[in-house]
């Protein structure tokens, strides 16, 4: 394993005199100079074309950006974390959630135990349950089939069922409504219960600690909601937990029967193919769960078995470590041109976020170049309508990914040829941009006096240049989107290695989980108020005045 600096690498040096050159680069003079430039620079796996052409890179940038990434010994790094390797350092914990995609036939022996097997006995149990629900056999309490699944957890337990459950809403069985709480925020816990009925609701309480305090709190008043209707005996009808913490689960009420396990090797972030996924197989059955795995795994066959150059999340990882560590570029749009996908950009902001928004390497160093950038983005057509402006003449660089499916999953006329148009149009002029000449000429066209003209022209340029890749996919669908996800988990793992930073704890997170702790007390009036600074000692004054009312 590496253990130097980052801008120490031989390719790292090579890529900043690189560097020097090739910011110079107009896309467009790359293009025209080579018309064979798409299929240069694109690649194919897993059921997703990624074109990274609208790059400002060539094949040189590509060869030393892979040398880079072989210096920093990322191909080591991916056989520890694929073997279960304890590679998560400061939590001492295997990085496994590839585990979770393995086909029964597989087997990976950690620690004397074979997780394919507990793996898939979880699996053989969500298959057992996800079937009783969807079929109808089992009932609420007063005999009917449950209508209504309320997901209550945070973070890793609610970004990615909530995501891939609007992801594949075509799929989802008819009878079933799926619900999301995660805030502690009561509005939204009452928002839901305002909707459900108790009688035909199913409440899943996913904590992978069954601690944090968000979930603990929602779990608890959604129970004291449903007794307000019934009795204790029916509570486990309507309660079941997904957790590592089956003590914690049990003593809450819920039927041990109905405890789905996952492991600590699983990290919430990465936990959507685990039990998490719950809601996921409940709403589109297993059989499209298990495809949803699949699609999963064959990335991750993809990614341990393709040669580095035609390797997809080798590729989006190196070409986001030439903008970031060499353009300067601080942040990374991701904009889905699929309104299913709309909750993509945020599942992506935790994964890429809280997996390597780090400052000190593996071994407890300061950095010496920078880390993850800011990951942010919404659906495409609206965000063209939005912050589409700064993209195209904002003063930052920022690159683009725009991901689309190529067959709808709807039968309305026109629309998808009017939505694949727009996406493919604005990677167009994001990399060509207008010149003063095109848009002189334009308004000329239209007869605009050339005084107008002078002064509308610097608010018409477009500079271009501006990077983006395009993933494409067929349609999206349990295997396309399990392909996806995956693509990036691995586009962030190809990342950490090369920063040398540990992808795998949340330190800035569990600070979140302890800090309000001494405020709730002093809000409830158990414990003196003026122990902080004047800021905080006068703002809880002030909410305690206001609580009291
Ligand atoms: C994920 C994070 C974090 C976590 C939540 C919920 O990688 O660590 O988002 O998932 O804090 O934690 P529990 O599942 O333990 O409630």
């Amino acid at each position: 394993m590496s253990h130097s600096n980052l801008t120490d690498a031989p390719a790292f040096q090579a890529l900043s005199t690189h560097f020097a050159e090739a910011k110079e680069w107009q896309m467009r003079s790359l293009f025209s100079r080579s018309p064979d430039r798409f299929s240069r620079f694109s690649t194919e796996a897993a059921g997703l074309l990624l074109d990274y052409s609208k790059n400002r890179l060539d094949e040189k940038t590509m060869s030393l950006l892979l040398q880079l990434a072989r210096e920093r010994s990322l191909e080591q790094k991916r056989a520890a974390m694929f073997s279960g390797e304890k590679i998560n350092t400061t939590e001492d914990r295997a990085v496994l959630h590839t585990a979770l995609r393995l086909p029964r036939t597989a087997s990976l022996v950690v620690d004397g135990q074979d997780v394919v097997r507990e793996v898939h006995e979880v699996l053989d149990h969500v298959r057992a349950f996800s079937e009783r629900i969807r079929s109808g056999q089992w009932t609420g309490c007063n005999g009917q089939p449950i209508t209504d699944i309320v997901n209550i957890g945070i973070g890793g337990s609610d970004l990615g069922p909530e995501m891939t459950c609007r992801a594949l809403r075509p799929f989802v069985h008819p009878r079933l409504s799926l619900h999301f709480v995660s805030n502690v925020d009561g509005h939204d816990l009452d928002a839901v219960l305002a909707k459900v009925r108790p009688e035909t609701t199913l409440f899943i309480i996913a904590s992978k600690t069954f601690t944090t305090r968000e979930t603990m709190l929602n779990a608890q008043s959604a129970r004291s909601w449903f007794l307000r209707h019934h009795g204790e005996s029916d509570l486990p009808r309507h309660f079941v937990a997904v957790s590592t913490n089956t003590e914690a689960g049990r003593a809450f009420g819920i039927d041990p029967e109905n405890m789905f396990p996952f492991w600590d090797w699983v990290g919430g972030r990465y936990s959507v193919w685990s039990a998490i996924g719950l809601p996921l197989a409940l709403a589109i059955g297993f059989e499209a769960f298990s495809e949803f795995l699949a699609g999963g795994h064959a990335m991750d066959v993809h990614f341990q078995t393709a040669p580095l150059e035609q390797n997809l999340p080798v590729i989006l990882g190196m070409v986001g470590v030439w903008y970031r560590n060499f353009f300067g570029s601080g942040s990374i749009s991701i904009a889905p041109y699929h309104q299913d996908l709309s909750q993509f950009p945020a599942y992506l902001q935790q994964l890429e976020m809280e997996s390597n928004g780090k400052r000190v390497t593996s071994e407890g160093a300061p950095v010496t170049a920078a880390t993850c950038p800011i990951v942010w983005g919404d659906v495409g057509t609206n965000g063209q309508h939005a912050y589409f402006q700064l993209l195209h003449q904002g003063t930052d660089l920022m690159p683009v990914d725009f991901i689309a499916a190529l067959k709808p999953a709807h039968g309305l006329e026109g629309h998808h040829m009017v939505l694949l148009a727009n996406c493919f149009a604005q990677s167009e002029a994001f990399m060509r941009g207008k010149t003063e000449e095109e848009v002189r000429s334009e308004m000329q066209a239209q007869q605009v006096p050339e005084d107008k003209i002078r002064s509308l022209l610097p608010h018409r340029v477009f500079p271009g240049n501006r990077p983006s890749n395009t993933i494409l996919m067929d349609k999206l669908a349990p295997a396309t989107l399990g392909a996806l996800i995956a693509l990036y988990e691995h586009k962030v793992f190809v990342q950490g290695a090369v920063w040398g930073i540990n992808c795998f704890d949340q330190w800035g997170v569990e600070l979140g989980k302890v800090l309000a702790k001494n405020i709730e007390s002093e809000l409830a009036g158990e414990v003196r108020t003026d122990t902080h600074d004047a800021s905080t000692n006068g703002l809880i004054a002030r909410a305690r005045i206001a609580l009291s009312e």
